[in-house]
C-alpha cells in the first residue's frame, strides 16, 4: 500500500482541522506501538484511514451501511458510530486493504468491542488521547497510557460511557461489552 496515495486521498475527504487530527492520531499511535514493539505499518494505515468518512453526509453513511455487510443495528444508535465502519468498507473496497486487523481497527475505532486486538486498542486509545483532545479525565488516561495500555483503555471507555449517560444518549452495546471485557483484562 502506497502511503502517499492514502495520505492524499484522506486529506481530500476532510477539513484541515480533521486532517491535522488524523496526523496526530497517527503519531500518537506510532509512539504507543513503538513502546509495545508492534509493526508500525498497520498502525500507520489504520490511523490514516480511521476518520476517512467523518465528513460524509449521514444519508451516504446510512446508505453504505444498508448496502454492505455491516451490522444494521448501527442505524439505531448514534450517528457518530457510523463513520468508522463505513471507512473500513472503503479501505477494503477502494484501497484494497485486506489485513483484517487493520480493517477491524478502523471499523471499531469509535465503539470498541469485546476482544479488541492490540492494534485495535492502540488506534482507539490514540484517537482518545492525541495531544489536541480535551475530555474530562484525560490527564489520567494519558498518564496511564504511558505505562499500561489496558488500564488506559478501560478508563477511557468508562469516561466515554459516563459522558454518554450524562447526556442521556444511548450506549452502543459493543462499547459496554468492551468495558466489561477490559475490566477482566487489566492487571
Ligand atoms: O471521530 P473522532 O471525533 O475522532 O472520535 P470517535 O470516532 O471516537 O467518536 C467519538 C464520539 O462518538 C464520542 O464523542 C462519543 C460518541 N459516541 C456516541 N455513541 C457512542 C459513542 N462512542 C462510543 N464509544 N460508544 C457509543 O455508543
Ligand atoms: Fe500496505
Ligand atoms: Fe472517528
Ligand atoms: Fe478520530
Amino acid at each position: 500500500m502506497d502511503l502517499e496515495i492514502l495520505l492524499q486521498a484522506t486529506k481530500e475527504q476532510m477539513p484541515i482541522s480533521r486532517w491535522e487530527h488524523t496526523l496526530r492520531v497517527r503519531d500518537t499511535a506510532l509512539q504507543l506501538a513503538d513502546r509495545l514493539g508492534m509493526d508500525p505499518h498497520p498502525v500507520t494505515v489504520a490511523s490514516i484511514l480511521h476518520d476517512y468518512c467523518k465528513f460524509w453526509p449521514d444519508t451516504e453513511l446510512a446508505a453504505r451501511i444498508r448496502q454492505s455487510d455491516l451490522p444494521k443495528d448501527l442505524l439505531q444508535y448514534n450517528k457518530e458510530l457510523w463513520h468508522g465502519p463505513v471507512a473500513a468498507i472503503v479501505a477494503r473496497d477502494q484501497f484494497g486493504i485486506t489485513d483484517p486487523d487493520v480493517l477491524h481497527a478502523i471499523q471499531y475505532h469509535t465503539s470498541g468491542r469485546e476482544g479488541m486486538s492490540q492494534l485495535e486498542k492502540v488506534i482507539w486509545l490514540a484517537d482518545y488521547i492525541e495531544p489536541a483532545r480535551q475530555f474530562p479525565g484525560l490527564d489520567e488516561v494519558r498518564l496511564l497510557a504511558e505505562t499500561n495500555l489496558d488500564q488506559a483503555l478501560l478508563k477511557a471507555l468508562e469516561n466515554t460511557i459516563q459522558f454518554l449517560i450524562q447526556r442521556k444518549q444511548k450506549v452502543y452495546p459493543p462499547t459496554l461489552l468492551a468495558r466489561n471485557w477490559m475490566l477482566d483484562q487489566v492487571v
